[in-house]
């Protein structure tokens, strides 16, 4: 293999040099120079970044191939801005304004920030899980045929230590070897520290046993060559260096030449004599600091030899803060150099006063024909990659037609209809749920396009000729990714595939399942996606007490008040199957559009008599939140307002009190949170002068304004209450506020007051209140 020429090394080391002045004096311009109005700290992590500037240069200077993407730990953004700053891609300005509005965003982000980010971080975990899953979707799309070989490439995580506790990171490497991934390089800025101190020494051996038996190469990188020459000669250093514990360590680093002179001649006596008698207390502290994270050398021999596509976990250690003043201090994870010491880094880095912008500062002549050309040869995009929509066709999904059914039913039937109609859209659909395809109804879908694996796997049931409802076999053209059971999982998939087009050029249209109180185990994975503004269509079900005799532990209360609050996802819960067939379709524009957005459907599985429609006219309103299934009289002093499947119940309670009732009205909801956002908006929108009633209040302003609303739903009552809010009417609201329990039907709705008594109950309420 072609080893990089010495003069590489010596530009690397360089530019390692220029990141980590530039990100420590980005971080100090936002804190130091840049006037502050609020008072507010600006923050941000010198020594986080001190960290990990030789490991950055080393892979982007060195290592990166063009199609290579890399998701950087939030805390090393600044480096990030400093690399593409260097490449000319970053402007001082945004530099200027780092953490500042409009300006470098504190952690890398895909959306806000103007210089490319393949992948946001913040949640930490979370940014070194995906790696896993895009690299998965790579070879689906290898597979199908969408990704030509040349445009194939490495999926990089730079990781903090600490984002080593996080579980999801463990979940993610066992979906992996499950899926048989590779191109991936997760590079550890093993420095042993975390946010509140050092971090404990014990567990580090485990992590490396765990990724082994994962199917991981582990790759320790911790010592740099000349530290390593040292310990190689004298045996006696080496077992005593290895027995100091991270907490010795760290404060070793911190302290310096003389203390770490002070231990060894206290600890090991005479043997050492010699040794510290050639070394002065500076060269003892360099030489004692030359971990294999801060070598270059040592970073790209070892990149340099990971020449497979085995996935690959680089253990470097380094120092926390690494050629700051706090390096190595356990408190400096938030630490910022005052002015003293930052003026006395700029004169050791050679930065002229009133020159710390200047890209290349520092570097004499005689090295910049070597830096230059590293930063000309480097292959990172430096520009942002436009995003890919608007590429297929989105045909009309028809309906179901049966009498009853319930929307999970009509869910599965509908993506079979799909699946044996075909087509482009059909072809791009890539399902994937954790261990609950069958239940949540993908199962006829599954049958038609078969399980994706890289090899085959044969079914083996099927072969034995064993009766089986459901196909379980695998090939490189299937389309649907099962997933072991972890919601985070799930969502991390649906993050990276719905990212395709962005990360890959092609839009793929994913859906995931899930039962819908379980979206909480994987919430933050879910906000994750949404952050990234990845596209996908989420199918929650089933939902609500209205699952009967599974129990309280399976009946979801919450999520339409988690969605409400969630930007970047839209919630949709139809009460009928041809609502249902208009939302997938909805989804499916809303996946493939510029401006679109992710959707949840909650869905259910209760068989309910379908409405007969005498047009479409409902439908434009459905997909806008609500519809007027029986239309109030103008003025009218009450309606009862519902959402998905209690339906039926607010139907028959609306037929029972209409004779009592005159002009009562009957709201069916299909998405309070489009409607809520319709509200503000036009809110905002009435400030800049226009009128225009947002959908919502169009609604309701049917009713008078003193109207009582009984609102319905089979979740928290929160989810619709706030209705009263827009125009100022009455509610009472119904809804389910305590946790579920084993029954049928009607004892639950009994008990949860869901029924017609409740119902008629609430109308009498809200009408006895306006007189
Ligand atoms: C999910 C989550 N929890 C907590 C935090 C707050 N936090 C930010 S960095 C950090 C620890 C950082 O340690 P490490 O990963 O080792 O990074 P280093 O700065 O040492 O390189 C914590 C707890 C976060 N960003 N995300
Ligand atoms: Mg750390």
């Amino acid at each position: 293999m072609l080893k990089p020429a010495t003069t590489d090394i010596e530009a690397l080391k360089l530019l390692d040099e220029r990141l980590r002045w530039l990100s420590a004096w980005t971080i100090h311009h936002a804190n130091h120079i840049r006037d502050s109005d609020d008072g507010l700290k600006v923050g941000g992590h010198q020594a986080s970044c001190a960290s990990m500037t030789a490991i950055m240069a080393a892979l982007y200077f060195h290592a990166l191939g063009e199609n290579d993407r890399v998701a950087v730990k939030p805390h090393g953004g600044p480096i990030l801005h400093a690399i593409h700053y260097l490449l000319g891609s970053q402007s001082r300005e945004a530099l200027e304004n780092f953490r500042g509005f409009g300006g470098a965003q504190s952690y890398p982000s895909r959306t806000k920030d103007k210089i490319p980010v393949d992948f946001s971080t913040g949640s930490v975990g979370l940014g070194v899980a995906i790696t896993l899953f895009a690299s998965l979707v790579q070879d689906y799309l290898t597979a199908h045929g969408w990704l030509e070989d040349k445009d194939r490439g490495r999926f990089v995580a730079l990781i903090g230590d600490a984002e080593l506790d996080e579980g999801n990171i463990y979940e993610a490497i066992i979906e992996g070897a499950k899926h048989d991934v590779r191109n991936l390089w997760w590079i550890i800025d093993y420095n042993r520290q975390s946010l509140d101190a050092t971090s404990a020494d014990r567990m580090f051996e485990r992590f490396d046993e765990i990724f082994r038996s994962c199917g991981w190469r582990v790759v320790e990188l911790r010592y740099g060559q000349r530290l390593q020459k040292a310990l190689g000669e004298n045996a006696w250093l080496k077992s005593w260096f290895e027995q100091l514990s991270n907490a010795e360590l760290s404060a070793l680093h911190y302290q310096g030449g003389a203390a770490w002179r002070k231990r060894i001649e206290g600890e090991l006596g005479k043997k050492a004599a010699a040794f510290l008698e050639a070394h002065d207390d500076e060269a003892l502290a360099k030489l004692l600091t030359d971990l294999g994270g801060h070598c270059m050398g040592t970073l790209v021999r070892a990149f340099d030899d990971a020449d497979d596509d085995v996935p690959t976990l680089f253990i470097a250690w380094t120092i926390k803060g690494f050629g700051l003043p706090f390096a190595g201090h356990k408190d400096n994870h938030a630490g910022l150099m005052n002015p003293t010491q930052l003026a006395a880094l700029r004169d050791a880095m050679g930065v002229r006063e009133g020159h710390e912008w200047e890209p290349l500062e520092g570097v004499g002549d005689n090295a910049r024909t070597g830096v230059d050309a590293l930063l000309d040869r480097t292959r990172v995009a430096r520009e942002k990659r436009a995003r890919a929509f608007g590429s297929v066709a989105i045909t009309p999904i028809p309906a179901p037609a049966d009498d009853e059914q319930s929307t999970q039913a009509a869910f599965g039937r509908i993506l079979l209809d799909l699946s044996k109609a075909g087509g482009d859209l059909a072809d791009r659909i890539v399902t994937t749920s954790p261990d609950v395809t069958v239940s949540t109804n993908l199962g006829a879908w599954v049958n038609q396009r078969g399980l994706f694996r890289r090899t085959d796997m044969p079914d083996i049931f099927a072969q034995s000729k064993i009766v089986s409802a459901q196909k379980w076999s695998g090939g490189n053209k299937g389309q649907h990714i099962e997933l072991g059971i972890a919601e985070s999982n799930l969502f991390l998939m649906l993050a990276a595939a719905g990212l395709s087009g962005d990360l890959f050029g092609t839009r793929l249209f994913p859906i995931g399942t899930l039962y819908d109180p379980f979206i909480a185990r994987g919430l933050d994975s879910l906000n994750y996606a949404c952050y990234q503004d990845a596209r996908f269509l989420l199918v929650a079900t089933p939902s609500g007490i209205t699952l009967g005799p599974e129990g309280g532990a399976h009946q979801s209360i919450n999520p339409p008040l988690i969605a409400l609050g969630q930007p970047g996802l839209r919630h949709y819960e139809p009460a009928y199957a041809d609502e249902l067939a208009a939302m997938i379709e909805e989804a499916f524009r809303l996946i493939d559009h510029p401006a679109g957005e992710s959707t949840y459907l909650r869905l259910s599985t209760r068989n309910i008599r379908q409405v007969e429609r005498a047009d479409d006219s409902w439908r434009e309103d459905a997909l806008a939140g609500g519809y007027w299934l029986r239309e109030p009289v103008p003025g009218s002093e009450a309606a009862i307002v519902a959402m998905g499947a209690v339906m039926p119940e607010a139907l028959a309670a609306w037929e029972e009190l209409r004779g009592d009732v005159p002009g009562l009205g009957l709201l069916a909801v299909t998405s309070p949170d489009l409607l809520h956002r319709g509200w503000t908006a036009a809110q905002a929108a009435r400030w800049q002068g226009q009128r225009k009633p947002s959908h919502v209040e169009q609604l309701l302003s049917r009713l008078s304004p003193t109207a009582g609303l009984v609102t319905l739903a089979d979740a928290a009552p929160a989810s619709l209450s706030w209705l009263g809010g827009v125009l100022g009417q009455r509610v009472a609201p119904l809804g389910v506020e305590t946790f579920g329990q084993t029954g049928n039907l009607a004892d639950l709705y009994s008990a949860y007051r869901l029924d017609g008594a409740a119902i008629t109950e609430a109308v009498a309420e809200v009408l006895l209140q306006n007189g």
